[in-house]
């Protein structure tokens, strides 16, 4: 059995405890690899082999790290169909969706390595004269990454990409459910010529490795991926050293299908949006607020489309769903069935753990009659389940889809383009597609969402800069003599 290490101060490691961990692929419940399960002490060592790394890195210029993430991403595109292969034996999902996950993390690669020569600032007139002004950028220092096991190598590149451009030193916690796609990513990056130390990995559970990078006072900011009350958790914590935080946390995302939309398309998009990743993104489609006219013919074309999905191992391409990431999902899954159920919700199609199989598959499952003030109206369950709600108008479905805590991302079908911008306009949420399902981000557009969603974050894009580095304001004054801004300025006969 092939057994992991901690890499920290670019050394395969031990774990101090001597611990490891089974990983597991959800499909067929086989252990695939073993791996060791850092403790505090390693993650202190971590923590300090970052220091001793963060001089000479955030010193070595932009574009000389930016080379190293080209030739990151170069290899990556290599072994991409690598990856996806293992990431679909350690994950689930099927190969197509590993693919694309391997892609998100080479564009953001090459994405990050192009702000080498960029990481702007500004400048702008001084309000006196021989006295410039302007903002450049500085890197924060050690940062603790912590991902989540959905997006296993997309994630992590979004995260250590930029932090790494901008100069950051890092000390990384992959999901324990999926840690080989980041142990093969700080390979690459080894490889590529990422100096030692510079990123540090540890791996293990939330509560002890997590809770150490948390409370680690080594540590400057800390960006995590994951569930709102993991999220809750850490900006409470972090605040006790002013730590920076940023939350990427859950979404409940709305489809609005209106009753003058494309049914076909949205159809299309529903489906992909809610049982795509089995149903396991934060980006989702969990609710379809249906405009009431259109219900019965959306609902009857969905659930036909929606039984003949191919649910098996993700490995065989001919699968279109495969299993749930593990048993604890497994049975969230299946207990939020029951509280549907139970709140009176009508259950149309799917509903189980399929039981012949070996793995952690659950039926893809749609619900009707679900009335907006249900929990599996309001809850995320990031799993294949699907509540239809009926709507009698736009103002109405709009009202809808707020009325949760979350706010990451949302769709409306419509043909009608005031439709669209009232959409835009009032939805509540960090993203908003018209006519396409509610996942499927580019890298190089802001990632993020509004209320219980996140701390106001937006990962990727040129914002991702802005999460890993500090601006700093600089006035150079030439005068050669004391000059008072404010108080010169306004004696100033103009
Ligand atoms: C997530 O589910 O945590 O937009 C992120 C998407 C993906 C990222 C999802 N690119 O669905």
């Amino acid at each position: 059995m092939q057994e992991y290490k901690l890499f920290i101060n670019g050394e395969w490691v031990n774990s101090s405890s001597g611990e490891t961990f089974d990983d597991i692929n959800p499909a067929t419940l086989e252990v695939i690899a073993k791996l060791h399960k850092a403790t505090e002490e390693d993650v202190q060592r971590a923590v300090d082999s970052a220091h001793d790394a963060f001089e000479k890195w955030s010193r070595t210029p932009a574009p000389s790290r930016g080379k190293i993430l080209f030739r990151a991403a170069r290899m990556l595109e290599e072994r991409k169909e690598e990856l996806a292969r293992l990431m679909t034996i350690e994950m689930g999902k099927i190969l197509k969706e590993t693919r694309g996950d391997v892609q998100e993390a080479i564009d953001i690669t090459y994405y990050a390595a192009g702000e080498g020569r960029r990481l702007l600032g500004e400048t702008t007139p001084s309000e006196l004269p021989d006295k410039f002004s302007m903002t450049v950028r500085r890197p924060i220092g050690v940062i603790g990454l912590i991902t989540p096991w959905n997006f296993p190598i997309a994630i992590p590149a979004w995260k250590i990409m930029p932090a790494l451009i901008s100069g950051n030193t890092i000390v990384f916690k992959p999901a324990s459910d999926t840690p080989l796609l980041s142990i093969e990513l700080v390979k690459i990056l080894a490889e590529a010529g990422l100096p030692k130390g510079v990123l540090n990995l540890v791996m293990g559970e939330g509560s002890t490795v997590g809770s150490a990078i948390v409370h680690n006072k080594g540590i400057r900011a800390i960006s995590f991926t994951g569930s709102v009350d993991t999220g809750k958790w850490i900006l409470g914590e972090a605040s006790r050293d002013m730590k920076r935080v940023s939350l990427e946390l859950g979404g409940k995302n709305p489809v609005i299908v209106m009753d003058d939309a494309n049914l076909a398309l949205a159809i299309d998009g529903v489906l992909w949006g809610a049982f795509g990743t089995t149903g396991q993104r934060c980006t989702a489609a969990s609710r379809v607020i249906v405009h009431e006219k259109i219900l019965p013919e959306f609902q009857k074309r969905l659930i036909e489309r929606t039984k003949q999905l191919r649910l098996g191992n993700g490995i065989d391409e001919t699968t279109d769903v495969g299993p749930v990431i593990n048993n604890s999902q497994l049975q969230k899954v299946a207990k939020y069935v029951n509280i549907g159920k139970e709140e009176g919700a009508k259950l149309v199609l799917g509903g189980n753990i399929v039981k012949p199989l070996p793995g952690y598959f659950f039926e893809p499952t749609i619900f009707t009659d679900v009335s907006p003030d249900m929990r599996i109206a309001q809850e995320e369950i990031f799993g294949p389940v699907l509540s239809l709600i009926s709507a009698a108008s736009l103002d109405e479905a709009i009202g809808i889809a707020n009325s949760v805590i979350y706010g990451l991302s949302s769709s409306i079908y419509t043909e009608n383009i005031k439709n669209s911008f009232m959409a835009i306009e009032k939805i509540e949420a960090g993203i908003t597609y018209i006519n396409a399902p509610p996942i499927g981000a580019e890298i190089h557009l802001p990632f993020g969402g509004v209320k219980a969603t996140g701390n106001g974050t937006r990962e990727a894009g040129t914002t991702a800069i802005e999460e890993f580095t500090e601006l700093k304001t600089v006035y150079f004054d030439y005068s050669g003599k004391l000059q008072k801004a404010q108080i010169d300025v306004a004696q100033e006969k103009l």
